[in-house]
């Protein structure tokens, strides 16, 4: 019983350490910055992509900018495919890029002076950093 407890554990431990968003393949590949909808910018997005071969787990990365220090992402139980993107808008939702937002009701993303968006894994590691040119 106590050894089908731990080896259970174990087998968690192991697969938290296989798949998860710290592997370097997981990068933020774009952001669109310049949104079209007045004042808001609530279509702005950050997209994320799994550069790798093998599944990557989003759960529990977050995703900030940091040059204002908000606001900040976090995802929810989220496997990414290989070679797929995933957006997180400012305000909208598009389940086709599969429904992440910040819900957040002002532009997020500076036109006149870039911010730097950071990806971390959901220990607090840094794993991917964008800015962008304007
Ligand atoms: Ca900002
Ligand atoms: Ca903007």
């Amino acid at each position: 019983m106590k050894i089908k407890f731990v080896s259970s554990i174990l087998t968690l431990f192991l697969l938290i350490l296989v798949i998860g968003c710290a592997a370097p393949n997981v990068q933020i590949t774009y952001i669109f910055y310049d949104g079209q909808v007045p004042n808001v910018e609530s279509d702005e997005y950050v997209e994320i992509t799994n550069l790798g071969d093998h599944p990557q787990d989003l759960t529990g990365c977050v995703l900030v900018d940091i040059s204002d220090g908000y606001p900040s992402f976090t995802f929810p139980f989220y496997i990414l495919a290989p070679g797929k993107s995933i957006r997180v808008y400012t305000n909208e939702y598009h389940p086709e890029w599969g429904g992440f937002s910040f819900e957040y009701s002002r532009a997020i993303w500076n036109n006149s002076e870039p911010d730097v968006a950071v990806l971390y894994d959901n220990q607090g590691k840094e794993v991917s950093r964008k800015s962008y040119l304007n």
